[in-house]
């Protein structure tokens, strides 16, 4: 079980507190400062790295590595791009780095409308409405989400991604799900092989949420999508970061079943597990981890994981913010650590049943 933290500052989590997490012992991280496109120095690796290790834990998983917008646009300046992501990989695999979470989402990342949604029980949660979403444009939801972010970086939001913003959204409008598929299966052929050679499994994050947005194109939402991506570049370094909450916010995903299907092939490389509280299909909450508190039936989805021999990395997603936390949205210490100690749980009950 590992969890995500955030460097240089970027988090009111300490990696002392995670190290007292039971069940814990390592990091999923990122160099966030880094602009996109641009090599991961070495030299910034290292102590990252002896810092984590320094606090007892462990750091074998990045998350994200994020592409530059020339490798999702398929534009002639891709190539310059592909190098440096490929030298990337090589310094990371010098720190011992065994898998790498990256998106393939055009323009925007991730998106809520609120990331601070009270619940009934006093806590918040980040939300999702979409007709609200709907009636931003994408600059105006930037703005939104950066005014609520408590002075974090969000990750995924760059801020040299949001000033070409309106103009990349034209590009991607008149691009055709066809041709973004292509350029996807471009940027796999060209980092795959080396992905292999360094022995870091590369693991797409899906999108999320999983459904069409402002006309872009939208490639990881379902088990169909999930089936041509994976076929794209037919490798076990080319698998998935199977976010739970991500794909289950549409209630037309059947997670048990995907996660088998993907599990049993040795396709997935890295799980985020957390619920969501749903509203309508296109509509959600996010919420506690446990299966009472959302759509998701939790114990099924560790079952299919452990059912079908899932020997990857773990973290608990987003949490609550509970307690009178305040951390970046979604990363708050209390209620992810209730989420980690659920899943183990859970984990723990399903591998005892199987032995006696
Ligand atoms: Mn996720």
């Amino acid at each position: 079980m590992i969890f995500r933290w955030f460097p240089g500052g970027d988090d009111s989590v300490t990696l002392e507190q995670i190290k007292q997490i039971p069940g814990v012992s390592g990091i999923a991280t990122c160099l966030p400062d880094i602009p996109v496109g641009e090599v991961w120095p070495l030299e910034r690796l290292v102590p990252l790295k002896k810092e984590i290790n320094q606090a007892g834990l462990e750091v074998e998983v990045i998350e994200s590595v994020n592409i530059h917008e020339d490798i999702k646009k398929g534009l002639p300046t891709r190539d310059r791009y592909l190098e440096n992501y490929i030298k990337t990989l090589a310094n990371l695999a010098q720190i011992g780095i065994k898998c790498l979470c990256y998106n393939f989402m055009p323009v925007v990342d991730w998106v809520r409308s609120d990331l601070a949604a009270p619940l009934s029980d006093g806590s918040t949660v980040m939300s999702y409405r979409h007709a609200q979403v709907l009636k931003l444009n994408p600059a105006k939801m930037a703005d939104a989400m950066f005014s609520q972010a408590r002075g974090y970086s969000l990750p995924g939001w760059e801020p040299q991604r949001l000033a070409a913003m309106a103009a990349d959204i034209d590009f991607y409008q008149s691009l055709t799900l066809e041709a973004y598929w292509a350029n996807l299966k471009y940027f796999l052929d060209a980092v795959i092989p080396h992905a292999e050679k360094y022995g870091i499994k590369m693991a797409i994050h899906p999108d999320d949420p999983p459904w069409p947005l402002y006309g872009l194109p939208k490639l990881i939402t379902d088990v169909d999508h999930i089936r041509t991506f994976l076929s794209l570049h037919d490798s076990v370094y080319n698998g998935l970061t199977l976010c739970t909450g991500s794909l289950g916010a549409n209630p037309d995903n059947e997670l048990p079943a995907l996660i088998r299907e993907f599990t049993a092939q040795g396709r997935v490389h890295f799980a985020h597990i957390r619920n969501v509280k749903r509203h309508s299909s296109r509509d959600f909450d996010e919420c506690a981890h446990l299966s009472s508190h959302g759509d998701l039936d939790m114990f099924a989805i560790v079952k299919a994981f452990h059912d079908s021999g899932f020997n990857g990395y773990i973290r608990p997603d987003h949490g609550r913010m509970i307690w009178g936390e305040k951390a970046r949205p979604g990363y708050g210490l209390y209620d992810r650590a209730l989420g980690a100690s659920y899943l183990l749980g859970l984990w723990e009950a399903i591998a005892k049943m199987k032995h006696n």
